[in-house]
């Protein structure tokens, strides 16, 4: 079983990937089981086959006690800790050969803190797994927010430690001339520095930046590209993205060749 954990800023189309990719995966012959991971998920746009709101659920732990919406999501993760061996469990037991695993929304609660890379490790074992981060190609529109957006990729790096593969979510939003724009900076450091001195960014910033989108590019991998671009919308990329999963997690051969899923 091959671990695919999907994170990324709120709203920047997490839940929509799980789904979009898990679709072109079994429009593939490709066996991928669908996890939700996210206790104060209100409605997500697949069926999970494994969700912790079975086990915990945040707006319960609100009216229980007492707590605001981020409060509440800590605690929530805080408690999966006690059901993490069944979540694990259950995940195996789906047998699927790609299990997709769909995170919160407030990753700054959830990766930025101890106990989601823990619950994620817990859950992950002894499997080869690859965070996929997803850059919100809304944030993407200009050199600031990609510069910040560089920084939450640097920092989920950190902290879940896993290789890790960087996504700019709803390319159908994007018009093909910014999309080679932000592809071009997303692939050169130097093009990242000169983009942001350009905009009267302070240079030492603008270093930094470029150090940062430096440690997010593949250095084990022999990627083409620094960033992939996917849309959950329109399907553009998924191919792509499927492809940078496989070679993270098994060396660029096919996995479903190799060995049949009992599942399908
Ligand atoms: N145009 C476009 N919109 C998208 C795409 N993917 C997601 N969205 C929209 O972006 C919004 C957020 O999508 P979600 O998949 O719920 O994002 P998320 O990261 O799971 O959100 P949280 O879990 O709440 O943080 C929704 O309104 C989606 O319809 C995409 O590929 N293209
Ligand atoms: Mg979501």
């Amino acid at each position: 079983m091959y671990y695919v954990i999907i994170v990324g800023p709120a709203g920047s189309g997490k839940s929509h990937l799980v789904d979009a990719l898990g679709d072109w995966m079994e429009f593939n012959q490709l066996d991928a089981a669908r996890v939700n991971l996210d206790p104060a998920a209100e409605w997500l746009p697949y069926e999970p086959e494994v969700d912790v709101r079975d086990y915990i659920d945040t707006k319960t732990v609100m009216e229980k006690y007492k707590l605001g919406p981020n409060g509440a999501l800590v605690a929530s993760i805080d408690m999966l800790t006690q059901y993490v061996d069944k979540v694990r469990d259950e995940i195996e037991a789906t047998k699927a050969n790609y299990v997709l695993i769909d995170t919160p929304g407030q990753m700054e609660l959830f990766a930025f803190r101890d106990t989601g890379p823990y619950v994620l490790k817990e859950i992950v074992a002894d499997h080869r797994a690859v965070t996929v981060f997803i850059f919100d190609a809304v944030f993407a529109s200009n050199p600031r927010s990609l510069a910040s957006s560089i920084f939450l990729a640097m920092s989920t790096r950190l902290r879940i430690g896993l290789p890790q593969i960087n996504a700019v979510s709803k390319a159908d939003l994007l018009q093909p001339d910014r999309m080679e724009e932000i592809n071009e900076i997303l692939n050169s450091p130097d093009s990242l520095y000169s983009t942001l001195v350009a905009e009267g960014i302070d240079p030492l910033l603008a270093e930094a930046s470029a150090k940062a989108l430096e440690a997010i590019m593949p250095s084990d991998v022999a990627a083409p590209a620094a960033i992939r671009f996917v849309s959950a919308v329109s399907g553009y990329g998924l191919d792509d993205l499927y492809a940078a999963i496989q070679q993270v997690l098994a060396g660029g051969e096919d996995f479903y060749t190799e060995e049949p899923s009992p599942r399908l």
